[in-house]
C-alpha cells in the first residue's frame, strides 16, 4: 500500500490470499493484542459473513474484504455509530475515485440505484462496562460483473464497476477508504457523533419516508424520523409511538 496517507490505520496489515473470513481472523489477533488500526485483508473469502450469520460473497480479486481492529476508550452502547463512521469513509472514497455518490441505507448498507454494493459487520468485544476492541467488517463489491453473482444476490447486488461503467483500482479505493475512515474517525473521537450525524444524514435516503423494519423480534412499520446521537434509528408509528431500533433491515414503502 505505497502512498498510504494514514498514521495509525493500515500500518499493520495482514495479508491473505483465501481466509475463511477476516472477521474470524480479525478477532483472533485482536485477542491476542493486535495494534489499534490493524487491517485484516483477503483476495477471496471462503465462508465471509453479513449479521445474523448470513453469508457474504466474496468472490477472487473482485472486492475489498477487509476487517479493521479499533480499540476506542468508550463505553460500548457507541458501537453502533461505528457502522455509521465507516459508511461515510467509503462513501467519501467512492466519490473522491469515482465522482459518484452512492446512498448509505440505515444501518449497514451502501447503494448504487437501490443496489447494495458495500456491506458493513460492526462486532463488540467489550469488558467490564468498555469497550476492549471493536472489528469492522467492510465486504465492498468493486469489479464484479453481474455474471460473478451468484444467482441469489443478482436481483440485489451491484458493484462499483458496473456503476462505473469501468473497472477500478482496488488498491486506490482502498487507500482513500483507509485515509477518510482516519480523518472521520479522529474527528469522532475529537468531538463526538453530532457533525458526523450531518454528513451522514446527507447521503441517507430512508429518512422521512415510510418504511418496514424487519428486526429479530418482528416487524415495525412506520415513518422513519431519523436517527439518534447514539445512531439508533427512531420510528413513528401510525398511532404516535415512537419505536427506537438498534438493527434491522428495513424496506421502503412504495
Ligand atoms: C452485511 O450483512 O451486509 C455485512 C457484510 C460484511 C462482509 C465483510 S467482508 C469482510 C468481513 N469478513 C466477513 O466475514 N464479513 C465482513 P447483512 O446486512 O446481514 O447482509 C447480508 C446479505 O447481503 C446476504 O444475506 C445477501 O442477501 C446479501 N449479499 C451477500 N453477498 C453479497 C454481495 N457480495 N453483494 C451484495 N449483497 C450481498
Amino acid at each position: 500500500l505505497m502512498g498510504l496517507e494514514t498514521s495509525v490505520l493500515g500500518r499493520n496489515i495482514l495479508y491473505f490470499d483465501t481466509i475463511d473470513s477476516t472477521q474470524n481472523k480479525a478477532n483472533e489477533v485482536a485477542r491476542m493484542d493486535a495494534p489499534e488500526g490493524t487491517i485484516v485483508i483477503a483476495e477471496e473469502q471462503t465462508s465471509g459473513r453479513g449479521r445474523m450469520a448470513r453469508e457474504w460473497h466474496s468472490s477472487k480479486h473482485k472486492g475489498i474484504w477487509m476487517s479493521l481492529i479499533l480499540r476506542p476508550q468508550l463505553p460500548p452502547e457507541k458501537a453502533p455509530q461505528f457502522t455509521l463512521i465507516t459508511a461515510i469513509a467509503i462513501a467519501r472514497a467512492i466519490e473522491e475515485v469515482t465522482g459518484k455518490e452512492p446512498e448509505i441505507k440505515w444501518p449497514n448498507d451502501i447503494l448504487f440505484h437501490g443496489k447494495k454494493m458495500t456491506g458493513i459487520l460492526t462486532e463488540l468485544h467489550s469488558e467490564a462496562d468498555k469497550i476492549n476492541f471493536i472489528i469492522i467488517g467492510i465486504g465492498l463489491n468493486v469489479n464484479q460483473e453481474m455474471p460473478d453473482f451468484p444467482e441469489e444476490v443478482r436481483e440485489i447486488a451491484t458493484s462499483l464497476a458496473i456503476e462505473n461503467g469501468k473497472k477500478v483500482s482496488r488498491v486506490i479505493l482502498l487507500q482513500h477508504i483507509l485515509k477518510n475512515f482516519e480523518k472521520y474517525y479522529q474527528l469522532y473521537l475529537e468531538k463526538g457523533f453530532g457533525t458526523l450525524k450531518v454528513i451522514w444524514e446527507s447521503y441517507v435516503t430512508s429518512i422521512g419516508k415510510s418504511i418496514i423494519a424487519r428486526t429479530i423480534s418482528g416487524e415495525i412499520v412506520g415513518k422513519a424520523l431519523g436517527i439518534t446521537e447514539e445512531g439508533v434509528l427512531k420510528i413513528q408509528d401510525a398511532e404516535g409511538q415512537i419505536h427506537y431500533v438498534y438493527s434491522a433491515d428495513i424496506e421502503i414503502k412504495p
